[in-house]
């Protein structure tokens, strides 16, 4: 029988990219029947409701994709809010299936779990061996309990739930708001609509590595694959550029002529953010898209979502 996949957070650019995967006629696990909330018809924030619509709907599989996400500025303005309801999402979406008796549940995270001056590339043991980085201290913590909770689970009552910890991403459906996204939409909507100066934020010093969203959704799809997959796994693409350089590639892929300018007092976050991805590559997942042929992707789905008028300035 088709096997029943939901997917929580189905509208934002990760959760997304997780369902046209799982339609596409390539996906390793074959057709599937997905299922999907919106956020009026299911409160993840609620433990009751989604502990009845795990009952109700008994999918096999569940793909934790939803979260309250952001850049630096959203992140480090709101740390509380960040760290509950990411924590309440992750508690009612993982315990919730566990109490329904799902069987299999995939949680999504992101590097951020690390300590901010972990061993670079960072490898998956390296959870919870330093300080978190501030900026996303809160979003971080929220992560750890989900992952840790998938753990508990898997050995306490034998349930298949594991996590993919990604690093930073972008794709199509990605939140272009200048204040709350993160850096590489944001860096687009900026060089799209300021035409003189486009002011950057901290020093561009920050290293980062940048994953195409349809990678991950790959990644997602391989890990469900998996009859013993790890319980932890991180997924990035390799390559790292330092925000002065990510700057100049988005420039010159926008096509803009302006010049650039650095806020310093604005934060650079954590200094350097490489993931050991041997683990997810040793089983035999590799990324696709590399970060100029992403940016030019990213840059024309842009452009359409605004001709469209469905691109996201926001939350929702
Ligand atoms: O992507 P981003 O907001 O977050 O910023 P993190 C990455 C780097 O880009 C920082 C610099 O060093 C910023 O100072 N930057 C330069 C800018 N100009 C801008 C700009 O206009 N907007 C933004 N947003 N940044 C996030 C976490 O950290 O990464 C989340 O806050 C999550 O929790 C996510 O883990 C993946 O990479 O620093």
């Amino acid at each position: 029988m088709m096997k029943k996949v939901y997917v929580a957070g189905h509208r934002g650019m990760v959760g997304s990219a997780v369902c046209r995967a799982l339609s596409s006629p390539d996906s390793p696990l074959g057709p599937v029947e997905l299922v999907v909330r919106t956020h009026s018809e299911l409160d993840l924030l609620d433990p009751a409701a989604v502990r009845r619509f795990y009952e109700a709907e008994r999918p096999d599989v569940a793909v934790i994709a939803a979260a309250r996400v952001g850049g630096i500025g959203a992140n480090s303005a709101a740390n509380s809010r960040f760290l509950y309801e990411n924590e309440m999402i992750a508690m009612n979406t993982v315990w919730g299936a566990a109490e329904a008796g799902i069987g299999r549940l995939l949680f999504l995270g992101s590097t951020c779990i690390y300590p901010r001056l972990a061993p670079q590339p960072i490898p998956e043991d390296a959870l919870l061996s330093g300080p978190l980085e501030k900026t996303n201290e809160g979003y971080a913590l929220a992560k750890i309990s989900g992952l840790k909770l998938c753990e508990f689970l898997r050995r306490e009552r034998g349930l298949l739930y594991h996590s993919l910890m990604p690093t930073n991403l972008y794709g199509p459906g990605d939140n272009y708001d200048i204040a709350g996204g993160h850096v590489l939409p944001t860096l687009i909507r900026k060089f799209e609509t300021m035409k003189d100066v486009v002011p950057l934020w901290g020093t561009g010093s920050a290293i980062r590595e940048f994953l195409h969203v349809d990678d991950l959704a790959s990644a997602c799809l391989f890990a469900l694959s998996l009859d013993d997959p790890p319980d932890l796994m991180n997924v990035g693409s390799g390559e790292e550029v330092a925000i002065r350089e990510l700057a100049e590639a988005v420039k010159e892929a926008t096509g803009s002529t302006a010049q650039i300018t650095w806020d310093s007092s604005k934060p650079d976050g954590t200094p350097r953010k490489l993931c050991d991805t041997s683990l997810i590559r040793s089983l035999g997942w590799k990324p696709r898209i590399s970060l100029k042929e992403g940016l030019a992707m990213t840059v024309a789905s842009y452009r359409a979502e605004l001709a469209a008028g469905t691109v996201r300035l926001g939350r929702g």
